[in-house]
Order: structure tokens, then sequence, then C-alpha cells
């Protein structure tokens, strides 16, 4: 009788899950399609301690939506430059308040993942980053991945998602001597990703994406 009783418990626990999972896409969904405005997000990342590049930024950009910093501060969370910014834990980042990585769905109703990108080999390519993110957070579409680590630019769009990384702030690597941020701009039709240098806010590169709702039956797979 009680193995009869776990087995029902099991089935009918699964079954509600997946229906919960399948509320909350809709959900997700409804918001994503429904976004109308303009949506800023500033990414920054490999700053290493250095504080004024930081700064900078928030001056330049004092009403972004959202704030995000792919790891390797070296900085405390509630220091007045990082406390406006999403931050996760870089290799070299020791405070405990920082995590490996953080979900975020944005006020256009994007679903963010940001990790810093040592734990998935970034310095050989995007592909373990992006076979992951279904991993690391199943039945959820992903619409953004933000990552650091390499302090080299890299935006791409890859199976539906846009890849960024930003560069390094304070210390530029591959061939690049221009230290950099990035600046998303979310409209309903598509992804705006400017490269910015920390130096005068000049524009070094610009990049166009189109925006569009996954495929509900690859998610829930
Ligand atoms: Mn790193």
């Amino acid at each position: 009788m009680k193995k009869y009783l776990e087995k029902v418990w099991h089935v009918n626990k699964n079954a509600s899950r997946k229906e919960i999972a399948l509320e909350r896409l809709s959900k997700q969904k409804e918001t994503f399609l429904a976004f109308d405005e303009k949506v800023e997000v500033i990414i920054v990342s490999d700053n290493h301690g250095e504080k004024g590049g930081l700064q900078k930024v928030l001056k330049q950009h004092p009403n972004a939506t959202h704030y995000f910093h792919c790891g390797d501060s070296n900085l405390a969370p509630d220091l007045p430059m990082m406390a406006p910014f999403v931050a996760v834990k870089g290799n070299t980042d020791y405070d405990q308040n920082y995590l490996e990585q953080e979900w975020r769905e944005l006020a256009s109703g994007d679903q963010l993942w940001m990790t810093h990108g040592h734990r998935y080999d970034v310095r050989s390519g995007t592909q373990t980053l992006v076979w992951n993110v279904g991993r690391e957070r199943p039945k959820t579409p992903t619409h953004v991945i933000l990552y650091g680590h390499t302090h080299i630019v890299d935006v791409k769009q890859e199976s539906g998602v846009l890849i960024i990384n930003p560069g390094s702030i304070w210390l530029p690597r591959g061939g690049s001597l221009i230290r950099t941020y990035a600046k998303l701009q979310i409209t309903p039709e598509q992804y705006d990703v400017q490269i910015i240098d920390i130096n005068d806010h000049s524009v070094v590169k610009e990049f166009q994406f189109p925006r569009e709702w996954h495929p509900v039956d690859q998610v829930l797979k």
C-alpha cells in the first residue's frame, strides 16, 4: 500500500511540475510579445579591481534599465560603483555574495543568463556555454547569454540566442588595446548592441539582430 501511494504521488508531482512549467512559459511568452518600448542594458566585465571605469560607465549611462557585470570585478558588491550591477563570480573573485551564475527576466521579457565563463571553456569558443544553457535551466527559453573572462569582445546570435562578451573595461586582450563595455538596446523587433570605448564613450562596433520568441516545443522536451 505504501509503495502504491508513493508511486501515485510521484506521478502527480511530475504532472503538476509540467503544468507549472507550461503556465510559467506562457506568461513569459506573453510578456515577451507584449513588450512595446525600449530597454537599455549596460554590460561590463573584467575590471580586475579598477574602479574608475565603472564610475565613468555609470556617469555616462545613469538611466539604463539594467546593469550587468560578467565577473572578475575583484570588488565588494556593496561598493557604490558595484551596487547598481547584477554581478557574477569570476575565477579571481572571492566574495561569497557573488554567485557563479545569474538568471534575470529583463523588462522586455527577455530571459537572460550570465556567467563568467571559465567553467565553460570560453577560451576555446562558446559551444560549451550554449550547449549548457538548456542544462542549467531546463524548460525555460534563453534569449540572451552574457559572459566575460576572455577579455575579448564577442557579439553574435546562435540558435536564436544573443551572446555578448563586452570585452574588458580595464585589461583588453586579443590584439585590441581598447578598453570596452557594451550597451544593448532592445526594441520589440530587434537587438542593437554597441561596443563602446570607455576612454571617450565612442562606438567601436555596432551589431543588429532580430528578436524572436523561441519555439515552445524545443523548450519543453
Ligand atoms: Mn576571468
